[in-house]
């Protein structure tokens, strides 16, 4: 996509900070539907954010998708758009968003290729202040961050790691010229949604896939199939209500179960886990038991039902051994696969337990682990992100009496509502820590969260005001709120990226805001009452009035 240059004034109502399906959403309402000047800057060549990055092969929506991986506010885009499979597709998403980004022609408004190196509040003029790596300089009231809860890429600090001179990509960061595996001896590292999805796929068409494993896990079918005739017109008929779903519930339109485990046999509930396993998807998360992810006991019935599941799927017994997760069902995210574990059974693969035989060193054309040496020719490292804070920590803005993200987030992250930080006014992010974000519908989260912000700046502009801060109580009590609310869950006892474990200093804390769509009503409570948990600051017009 051809690089916009940027506009003749570089003094705006509101800065954006991406162009995924959170920057695109802000920069169509605070453009289209409030009339403000907005800019957006992106990294990338083209919008998308996640989804013009991560295009390795098998890349799908790990969630429930069509329709409901997408904006659910236009009916037109709804009645418009043909989704073709049950799971969606990367290639699939990514045309949907620009098809959305020529609909409402947004790019002219995108500044492509474009990095923020740097974001100040200037407290004399209450505006932010960005410089981009192409040397521009622009000013704006708002900051909006709508920068990927899954952006920055997670590389292994391997000693050696340089020594290994064959072609390496990351999942997070795949190369748009697609990767020929055809007779080649491939590596994978990391076994998360990315490597799950990419490893069925890969050896197809590699001469041998060596997949290294640090966690075992938990991964259910997904049964992708083609949307069945006549399926697509009934969800567009049903819309309103299907909408209506998504806002009540967390985010999608299904219900979750209200059965109760001890009130079944164990027989009955066995049963009720073979059909949810055969029905695929999320349901076995969502629709077996209540409690599956508070109560140990029957957590430990789910995760032994998909440890057997596994072993029956996976013929050679010491790979089977090997595939057994041993943390809590659920409490990482949950993966949705297309023949994962199948794929063991073909004679072209083989599986390393990196805990038991962890990785030593690197040769020009190999991984060698403690027992053996394997020859490798192509390493795939689908070795995650430095999830949720890493791109904002990336932009690192400074706030009030220049103190910067960094410092303020040294020992944890603090925000209030996951939307705001104290000390860096009129700074919105989208999918910020303690927000529902990845726990959510995505799209639909991006959607209101901007509704949203879009309410404070109204109430900014009716009230001649040109900034709220939230203050640091408020901070605090949220970030108490977010814990506590955690703490009722088995999630904080995993070693997972939502409480920042899989990289190496992070500061612990579980990263989300649990009950999606208590947390919207409690935005919409926040903004119906004064905006409570902030301080506002006057306009120089007002001022001088
Ligand atoms: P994830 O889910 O963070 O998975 C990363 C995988 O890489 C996981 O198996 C990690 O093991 C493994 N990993 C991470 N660092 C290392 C090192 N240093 N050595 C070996 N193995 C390592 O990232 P994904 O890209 O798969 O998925 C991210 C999200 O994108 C996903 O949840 C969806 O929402 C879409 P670990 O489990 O930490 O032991």
């Amino acid at each position: 996509m051809a690089k916009h240059s940027v506009a003749k004034h570089d003094s705006y109502d509101a800065i954006i900070i991406g162009s995924g399906f959170s920057g695109l959403y802000a920069l169509h309402h605070l453009r289209d539907t409030m009339g403000l000047n907005v800019r957006a800057f992106d990294g990338a060549g083209g919008v998308g954010g996640t989804w013009w990055y991560n295009r390795y092969p098998g890349a799908r929506v790990d969630a429930p998708s069509s329709p409901f991986y997408a904006y659910t506010f236009s009916e037109d885009l709804v009645n418009e758009w043909e989704w073709t499979e049950t799971q969606t597709s990367q290639a699939s998403v990514l045309a949907y968003l620009e098809h959305f980004a020529e609909k409402f022609d947004l790019t002219k408004d995108i500044q492509f290729e474009t990095w923020i190196q740097d974001a100040r509040f200037d407290e004399a003029l209450q505006r932010w202040t960005i410089e981009t790596d192409t040397g521009e300089i622009a000013t704006a009231q708002f900051l909006i961050c709508a920068t990927g809860a899954l952006f920055i890429a997670n590389k292994p600090d391997y000693p050696g790691f340089d020594d290994f001179s064959g072609e390496c990509y990351h999942t997070g960061r795949w190369p748009h010229e697609p990767v020929s595996f055809a007779g080649k001896r491939v590596g994978v590292i990391g076994t998360g949604s990315s490597g799950i999805q990419a490893i069925p796929e890969i050896a197809k068409e590699a001469a041998h896939v060596t997949v290294f494993q640090r966690t075992p896990q938990y991964s259910l079918p997904a049964r992708n199939r083609l949307l069945a005739e006549g399926e697509l017109a009934q969800y567009r008929e049903d819309w309103e209500e299907l909408r209506g779903s998504m806002y009540k519930r967390g985010g999608w339109p299904f219900k979750t179960t209200r059965r109760q485990a001890a009130e079944h046999s164990s027989e009955e509930r066995r049963a009720v886990y073979e059909e949810l396993w055969e029905e695929g998807g999320i349901h076995l998360s969502i629709n077996s038991f209540r409690g599956v992810l508070v109560d140990k006991e029957l957590n430990e019935e789910v995760s032994q039902f998909v440890r057997d599941k596994i072993s029956e799927l996976v013929q050679d017994p010491e790979t089977a051994r090997k595939l057994q997760p041993d943390y809590h069902f659920g409490t990482k995210r949950l993966i949705l696969d297309n023949g994962y574990f199948e794929t063991y059974n073909r004679d072209n693969i083989s599986l390393v337990d990196i805990r038991e035989n962890p990785i030593e060193s690197f040769g020009r054309s190999s991984v060698r682990t403690r027992d053996e040496e394997h020859p490798i020719d192509v390493l795939v490292l689908a070795t995650g992100f430095d999830a949720v804070t890493g791109s904002m920590l990336n932009i690192n803005p400074k706030g009030v009496g220049g103190i910067s993200l960094e410092e303020k987030w040294s020992e944890r992250f603090n925000t209030y509502l996951g939307a705001t930080v104290p000390d860096f006014p009129n700074l919105f992010m989208i999918h910020g820590p303690s927000s529902p974000g990845v726990l959510y519908t995505m799209p639909l989260g991006g959607e209101r969260t901007t509704l949203w912000i879009a309410e404070c700046i109204r109430h900014l502009q009716e009230n001649e005001l040109a900034s709220m801060n939230a203050t640091d109580a408020a901070a605090a009590s949220w970030d108490k709120e977010i814990n506590d609310m955690a703490d009722q869950t088995l999630y904080p006892l995993t070693n997972s990226w939502y409480v920042g474990a899989n990289i190496p200093g992070k500061p612990r804390q579980f990263l989300a805001h649990l009950r999606g769509s208590q947390y919207f009503d409690r935005l919409s409570d926040v903004a119906q009452t004064g905006f409570k948990g902030f301080e506002f600051k006057a306009s120089a017009l007002s001022r001088e009035a």
